[in-house]
């Protein structure tokens, strides 16, 4: 059953190619109807599925027009993080004043650090509602990728959904992209409602994390279709590292948590759907999953589906996976659209309002598995900002999962920049996830598990279970010299190991960093 309103047309369950009444530009044609100060919403979800020849083409347009002396910035919204052909070419080009809702690039994290851009640093599923209220004013283009659109404005969108569908339906004028490197068998995966605005909202009925409620296109009103761009581009996802002993250490402790939960029962023998941060560490725990024998084939109901679950799938081991982007590398891409009779049935692709969902989240009883920088001993995390100053990616979905999870689960190395840094800190200098919502922590050290313990316990459990052993007196020392409160912090000293950092390069100098090794 559809809810919500992505009924321009119904019923369509496959793409037509029929002839576009739509003009066919050039990314640079395009271009040229992107102004000085526009507000654009771009698709992609990581790489997946991003706009690539007209954001190129836009970096190319400010180059120029600053080279001219003429000021030429716009404002972006995308779904999550992009790649080299958006955010880093914008970035590159000083094209951007303004960013929501994530990103991970090198470019814009030098200019949002230093004053120069301004990012608003979103939980992922608030984005679609967000737009649509109008809280950040009138969207003035939209630039999404697709496998085709027809004449009457269904829009088969390729390998992300994110928030492509609200994008087409607020923005003004719409340009899409249209990318033969996508198999156009993509759109079976997607599964594509839109939420109407409060109050009209009715409990979505997802039950099960590869139930579909929706339609396979988003919907666009052809009158406001400026172009077709034609481009020929695979995602420019880069394969995954080989894990490390780190990683795998953390990924054999989550596997060997997840297996204590089931034998005592807080694990139902069928499992519970999982969510996957994204990175290094995520990628090995899923692997680290698939390895074990006693994990049985489980389900995924997380945002991003990376490399290591086509393996999964292939094997068994991962029955579906609910998500709002494919973000595989290349070899992996072409294997899901080889196979796509055996991954188009086992894998949704949802808007992520739907795939980020609170209410979802909780009802499934979503396991959530995401990465801190930073996590301080009563088991506050900071994910976003190294030494509270600095933005490294941003919130992304983290919060939209830990905070409604059945079981959250925290992991990090404990232990960054060969040793200079302890990952477990007195206080945390930023917090994305709060006391309440994490309930367990892992590094390579061991698991801290939090739940039902008041903050002291916590705290000695995670000295004493993921702090590098180098670090543990300190920590130890710090909590029990600490004035006796609820909570106990000395605010004299809380941060002194952050100051350390900063004036010798090293959180505790005189710890000797062989040890790292
Ligand atoms: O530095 O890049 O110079 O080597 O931070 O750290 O350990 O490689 O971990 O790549 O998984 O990133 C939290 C940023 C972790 C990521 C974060 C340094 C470290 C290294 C990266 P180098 P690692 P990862 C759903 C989930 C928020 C969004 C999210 C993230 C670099 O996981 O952005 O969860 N999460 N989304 O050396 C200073 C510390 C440090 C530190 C690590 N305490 N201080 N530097 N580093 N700890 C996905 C989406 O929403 C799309």
């Amino acid at each position: 059953m559809p809810i919500g309103s992505n009924t321009i047309l119904e019923g369509a369950q496959s793409p037509v190619s029929v002839a576009r009444p739509f003009p066919i530009m050039t990314a640079a044609e395009a271009a040229e109807h992107v102004f000085n100060g526009a507000t654009v919403g771009f698709s992609g979800f990581t790489p997946a599925g991003a706009a690539k020849a007209v954001p190129r083409a836009i970096a190319e347009r400010a180059k120029a027009l600053h080279a001219e002396g003429k000021s030429f910035q716009i404002r972006v919204l995308t779904g999550a993080s992009t790649g080299k052909n958006l955010d880093e070419a914008l970035g590159a080009a000083e094209a951007i004043s303004w960013r929501a809702p994530y990103q991970s690039s090198k470019a814009l994290r030098k200019q949002m650090n230093s004053g120069k851009m301004q990012f608003v640093d979103m939980h992922l599923s608030h984005v679609p509602q967000t737009v649509a209220e109008g809280f950040f004013g009138p969207m003035d283009i939209a630039v999404v990728e697709a496998t085709d659109v027809t004449p009457d404005g269904r829009v088969y969108l390729s390998s992300s959904i994110g928030a492509s569908p609200t994008y087409l339906r607020c923005a003004e004028k719409v340009i899409i992209e249209i990318n033969r490197a996508h198999s156009p068998r993509v759109s079976e995966m997607a599964d594509i409602t839109i939420l109407p605005n409060p109050p009209h909202r009715s409990p979505i009925p997802i039950f099960h994390a590869l139930e579909r409620i929706g339609w396979p296109f988003a919907s666009v009103d052809p009158k406001k279709v400026i172009g077709i761009v034609e481009t020929d581009e695979p995602d420019d996802v880069a394969p995954f590292a080989p894990a490390d002993e780190t990683s795998n250490r953390i990924a054999s402790n989550v596997v060997a948590f997840l297996l204590d939960e089931m034998r005592a029962g807080r694990i139902p023998p069928q499992f519970l759907p999982l969510q996957s941060g994204v990175g290094n560490i995520a990628n090995a725990v899923m692997a680290g999953l698939g390895e074990s024998e006693d994990i049985p084939p489980f389900l995924m109901y997380s945002e991003v589906f990376q490399d290591a679950l086509v393996d999964l799938m292939e094997r068994g081991q991962l029955r579906g996976a609910s998500a709002t982007s494919l973000t595989l590398s290349p070899e992996k891409l072409r294997r899901v659209y080889d196979n796509m009779d055996f991954f188009g049935p086992r894998i949704v692709l949802r808007p992520q309002e739907i795939s980020n969902n609170p209410g979802v989240v909780r009802r499934l009883g979503v396991i959530t598995t995401n990465t801190a920088l930073e996590i301080d001993i009563y088991g506050h995390a900071n994910s976003t900002h190294v030494s509270g100053t600095q933005m490294m990616n941003g919130i992304g979905g983290s919060g939209d999962f830990t905070r409604n999870a059945y079981l959250s689960i925290f992991m990090c190395p404990s232990f960054a920049k060969d040793g200079r840094i302890s990952t477990i800190v007195p206080m945390a200098t930023h917090v994305d996830h709060n006391e309440h919502s994490v309930q367990v922590v892992i590094t390579e050290q061991g698991i801290a598990d939090l739940r039902g313990k008041g903050p002291i316990e916590r705290a000695r459990t995670l000295i004493n279970h993921c702090a590098h052993p180098a670090y543990r007196e300190y920590l130890t020392r710090y909590l029990e010299d600490s004035p006796q409160g609820h909570i106990r912090h000395d605010l004299r000293k809380c941060f002194e190991m952050h100051l350390n950092l900063m004036e010798s390069g090293q959180m505790l100098p005189d710890i000797d960093l062989k040890q790292f090794v």
